[in-house]
């Protein structure tokens, strides 16, 4: 597994790769709500972002794999928006990296139907998102195959572009598992088509916690706080953050490691002697929580001043985003389509694409 610390990192894969060459990276996110929050922004776009710089990345709006659970129209095209001013916003730069929608290129959906058959059901009912919904108290006649087979269509985006690591965060390390026990699978069969990724998670950042103090934050679970919303909105996301539940008063001694308001200082704060200074406070019993959270809104307010701003230009200006996904297409197209020949041709497919 690659660990990575929160800024540029370097890429190592199981694959060798000519050290004068960028290495390929590939990640990417699903429009299943409206918005990101800093769980998705800490683990998985901030180091994405600052991978652009020095490897070869492919990042992706998978609004293929929305459906699993967003099947409104207009929800799923306004998500899909949000998504993309959202990453655009916070510093993807589509001059340093490929930047395109999963939908854009039809190899993702025909790579699926063929890597369907290099795994066994029994594997694919191991799979969380599919047990999760289980334990949940979900039975399997509401269970869609989209989400069953959710994890195929994430090892056809990844192994399309044969990108050696695959930074997210903790909750897909699973998925990048048995995106490799396919092409491990085809492989065997086959010979060395097909490139084994690693995961790409950050020790520190891989899975932040929710405001409940408990679960990973999740828009599903309710307990986010979020970046382009309004103040008052994220205000209220951090007021009713968890703090010390044994803490009743401001005077009482408080816990800092492990409480998810200073978590949120460590990781947003950038002001790293206000932290310190708090947490001294807090450990005395000499600040309220409710400085400490104000203080901790302040902060937010400072740190994504920039990316909301440039937010709401680039908001205004549909044509641009549009332009930067063609050409994101385009070229994910061509890396995709050469792979997609690669697997027909060796399977024995031979078609008009394997035509010259
Ligand atoms: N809490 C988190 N900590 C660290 N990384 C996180 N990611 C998500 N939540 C956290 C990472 O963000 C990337 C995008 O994830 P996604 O598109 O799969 O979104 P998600 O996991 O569906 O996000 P949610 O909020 O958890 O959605 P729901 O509630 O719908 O399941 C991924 O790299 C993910 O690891």
């Amino acid at each position: 597994m690659v660990e990575q610390g929160l800024h540029k990192a370097e890429v190592t894969g199981s694959t060798p790769v000519p050290a004068t060459m960028k290495k390929r990276i590939l990640s990417g996110i699903t429009p299943s709500g409206s918005a990101l929050h800093i769980g998705n922004y800490f683990g998985a776009v901030k180091p994405q972002i600052d991978l652009q710089y020095d490897n070869e990345a492919f990042y992706f709006v998978a609004d293929l794999h929305a459906l699993t659970t967003v099947q409104e129209r207009g929800v799923l095209e306004n998500n899909i928006k949000n998504v993309i001013l959202d990453y655009l916003a916070l510093g993807l730069d589509p001059e340093k990296c490929v930047f395109f929608r999963q939908s854009d290129v039809p190899a993702h959906s025909q790579m699926m139907v063929v890597l369907g058959n290099y795994v066994t059901f029994a594997h694919m009912q191991r799979m969380h998102a599919f047990k999760d919904k289980l334990q949940k108290g979900a039975v399997t006649d509401t269970i869609n195959m989209g989400l069953f087979n959710y994890p195929i269509l994430m090892a056809a985006d990844i192994l399309l572009y044969k990108p050696v690591a695959i930074p997210v965060g903790e909750d897909q390390r699973q998925h990048v598992e048995i995106t490799r026990d396919m092409a491990e699978s085809f492989n065997k069969k086959y010979g060395d088509i097909l490139v084994l990724p690693e995961p790409m998670i950050s020790k520190e950042t891989g899975r932040v916690v929710g405001t409940d103090g408990e679960r990973k934050m999740s828009k599903s679970l309710g307990n986010v706080i979020g970046i382009f919303e309004d103040e008052e909105v994220i205000h209220k996301q951090i007021m009713s953050c968890f703090t010390d539940p044994n803490r009743i008063k401001a005077t009482d001694p408080g816990r800092v490691d492990g409480n998810p308001i200073f978590i949120f200082h460590d990781l947003l704060n950038d002001d790293k002697a206000e932290v310190s200074e708090l947490k001294e406070r807090y450990v005395k019993g000499t600040v309220g929580d409710v400085e400490v959270k104000e203080r901790l809104f302040a902060a937010h307010k400072r740190t994504f001043k920039d990316a909301r701003e440039r937010r709401n230009t680039l908001k205004a200006d549909e044509e641009m985003t549009r332009r930067i996904l063609r050409k994101g297409a385009e070229e994910a197209a061509t890396v995709a389509n050469q792979t997609l020949r690669e697997v027909y041709e060796t399977i024995g497919i031979i078609n008009s694409l394997n035509k010259k």
